[in-house]
């Protein structure tokens, strides 16, 4: 079942300065020390992996602090143009790119490479406990990996002031074709946001109350009727719960298991049409080993199942062996 060629650049972005925590710039080596590669090479014989390692990028250093309340503003500008050409240039070879945060801040970048490899035709699932939509005027603490979602759709667009130097970031996504999974840790000015802007949004009490299947089916529904677009999956790993993935930055309990979590992305598999993912926010510093050692592996389940790993085991062409005596 579903086994075909599947082409997947990983592209590594060791990024920290879009939050407080040191750390969480050790994700992308983390997660490849437990053998991502080897891991997704396995899922069948068709997979063609490509790791084209960590990104490097340059700082203009007089761009510090030219946004008030944007922590790293210059160290941002110059990582997610980077990001953004990368993305690009992976999916142009035609390969579905997955990139290892790093931050949330990162994404986007990606979703920009993103839209530029595929026309504009692309949707957004956000999956996460938090909503990552303040801008610079509500943020409650000046961290940017809790602005991306207002910095790429271009409805939330007149609510910045000139960002110099992300002159390359057109916000060209509408906010229709983005949907949130698994918020549980929304800002009163987020909450604001998502209700004026009217964004599909499933809840952790969506989720209860619905089911993983429906809110998935629905969030497909919503933000690509035509079941025509590249999907981009945007996985801050604090989707999780506390118990499934404790080495995160803002864990907040309550969250999906991982169950849920590999069910989104199996689903997503299956349309077809998944573009990009992004996997962020792991961080080997929080914890304890088996803490690191948990939140890496459900990392690694949830990409699996993006990229074609079966629980149900795959169908075989051959027949059984004859048992001979
Ligand atoms: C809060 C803020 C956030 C992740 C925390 C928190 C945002 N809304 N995002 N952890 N991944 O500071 O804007
Ligand atoms: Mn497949
Ligand atoms: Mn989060
Ligand atoms: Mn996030």
């Amino acid at each position: 079942r579903c086994i075909h060629d599947t082409k997947v650049g990983i592209l590594g972005v060791p990024f920290e300065c879009g939050q407080p925590k040191k750390g969480v710039s050790q994700g992308p080596d983390a997660i490849r020390k437990a053998g991502l590669m080897e891991q997704l090479s396995a899922i069948h014989d068709k997979m063609d992996i490509k790791d084209y390692g960590n990104i490097s990028y340059t700082v203009n250093r007089e761009l510090e602090a030219s946004v008030p309340n944007m922590k790293g503003y210059a160290e941002i500008v110059g990582c997610t143009h980077e990001v953004s050409k990368n993305v690009e240039k992976i999916m142009k070879e035609g390969r579905m790119c997955l990139t290892l945060g790093g931050d949330h801040s990162i994404a986007m970048a990606t979703v920009d490479g993103h839209i530029k490899a595929k026309d504009n035709e692309v949707c957004l699932l956000w999956i996460d406990a938090h909503a990552d939509c303040n801008t610079n005027k509500t943020t409650p603490s000046g961290n940017v990996h809790g602005m991306p979602m207002a910095l790429i759709p271009y409805e939330l667009s007149d609510y910045w002031p000139h960002l110099p130097g992300m002159d390359w970031h057109k916000p060209v996504m509408s906010i229709r074709n983005v949907a949130y999974i698994g918020l549980r840790s929304v800002d009163s000015y987020e909450r604001l946001i998502i209700e004026k802007l009217g964004i599909t949004a499933f809840f952790m009490a969506d989720v209860e109350s619905y089911g993983i299947n429906t809110v998935v089916n629905m969030a497909l529904d919503r933000i690509d009727p035509e079941r025509t677009r590249s999907i981009h999956v945007s996985y801050d790993i604090d989707s999780l719960d506390t118990l499934e993935a404790p080495s995160t930055g803002t864990s907040v309990r309550g969250g999906l298991t991982l169950r849920e979590g590999i069910q989104i992305m199996e689903m997503v598999h299956s349309t077809g049409r998944l573009g990009a993912m992004d996997l962020v926010e792991v961080n080997p510093h929080i914890g304890s080993e088996g803490d690191v050692k948990k939140t890496v592996e459900a990392a690694i389940h949830v990409i699996l199942a993006a990229f074609g790993y079966n629980r149900r085991g795959y169908r075989t062409q051959d027949t059984l062996p004859l048992q001979t005596f």
